[in-house]
């Protein structure tokens, strides 16, 4: 019988990329103290009270999808930038990549009524275009509410990474991901999973904060969601997650305006915050959730 493993809050970045080879997914209990959960929800409630709902089967007609939380919500930014899933995603992708960034930052409220997503791989944001042998994402989901199987937990199919492409799942291969406010479920862009069913009274609130490939475009578009005057607030490593930094050495250069006869004429795009002139990719492979570093 499959399950989904929990690991504590005190779990290393390796016990998390262990299970994640074998089932694709796992739970963090608490990885959120009381204090923290506290601050992101008074922070994102007026955001997600005013959130229209989906407009299709798949983003949820009684759904509510809520996103730029970087630069909406300083909590949220902290959830970014969380030390332990922040090292456990620059592990699980330093395979297929010299940079990881932000991909998606979004959240995702379940209303009573809403029937269950359709089973998917995230991975599939990208068309069919990848081979498989490649990881392009790493995804969180953080329990603002509790989820239980009546309110919309979210539904994962462990070990379905290693599935051939076409084969689905049967009702008893699927889990519900069952959380603690505050919990944290760790899933890749390969597993099968979807939103839950929410047959209860009340929302089933979680956010989706999602880590890619430096090399591939973004889910949501961070240069839009986060636009410069709030990025130029934000701390380097949180602007350099965001992409204002070289995805690879001849990625994501710029040419800033020029004064005359003066200026270098293509810098990396950190340049824009700090005026520093550093080389192309100077700093790929550092670990990029160093904060401030
Ligand atoms: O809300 C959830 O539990 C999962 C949602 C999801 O998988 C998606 O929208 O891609
Ligand atoms: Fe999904």
């Amino acid at each position: 019988m499959p399950s989904l493993k929990h690991l504590p809050a005190t779990a290393t970045p390796d016990e998390v990329l262990k299970v994640l080879a074998q089932d694709a997914a796992v739970i963090i209990d608490r990885l959120m103290t009381p204090d923290f959960l506290n601050r992101v929800r008074t922070e994102i409630m007026p955001n997600v009270g005013a959130a229209p709902p989906g407009r299709d089967d798949f983003t949820g007609r009684l759904t509510t999808r809520t996103g730029a939380r970087v630069a909406r919500s300083p909590a949220c930014r902290d959830l970014v930038g969380e030390p332990l899933v922040n090292s456990a995603t620059d592990a699980f992708l330093a395979p297929f990549c010299d940079r990881y960034q932000l991909h998606l930052t979004q959240v995702i409220r379940i209303r009573p009524g809403q029937g269950a997503q359709v089973l998917h791989r995230d991975r599939l944001a990208w068309g069919g275009y990848l081979q498989r042998s490649i990881e392009p994402q790493l995804n969180m989901i953080w329990a603002v509410t509790d989820f239980t199987r009546e309110n919309g937990a979210t539904r994962v199919v462990p070990g379905s990474h290693l599935w051939e492409d076409g084969r689905g799942a049967h009702e008893d291969e699927i889990i519900y991901a069952e959380l603690k406010a505050g919990s944290v479920i760790i899933y890749t862009g390969s597993v099968i999973h979807s939103g839950g069913a929410n047959v209860s009274g009340a929302d089933r609130i979680g956010i989706n904060i999602t880590y890619s490939l430096g090399w591939l475009r973004q889910e949501e578009n961070q240069y839009l969601s986060c636009p410069p005057e709030i990025a130029a607030t934000l701390p380097a490593g949180l602007q350099r997650l965001i992409g204002h930094s070289m995805g690879s050495y001849a990625l994501g250069y710029f040419s800033p305006p020029l004064a005359p006869g003066i200026g270098p004429e293509i810098v990396p795009p950190e340049t824009l915050f700090s005026g520093e002139v550093k080389g192309w990719g100077d700093d790929l492979h550092a670990n990029v959730s160093k904060w401030g570093a």
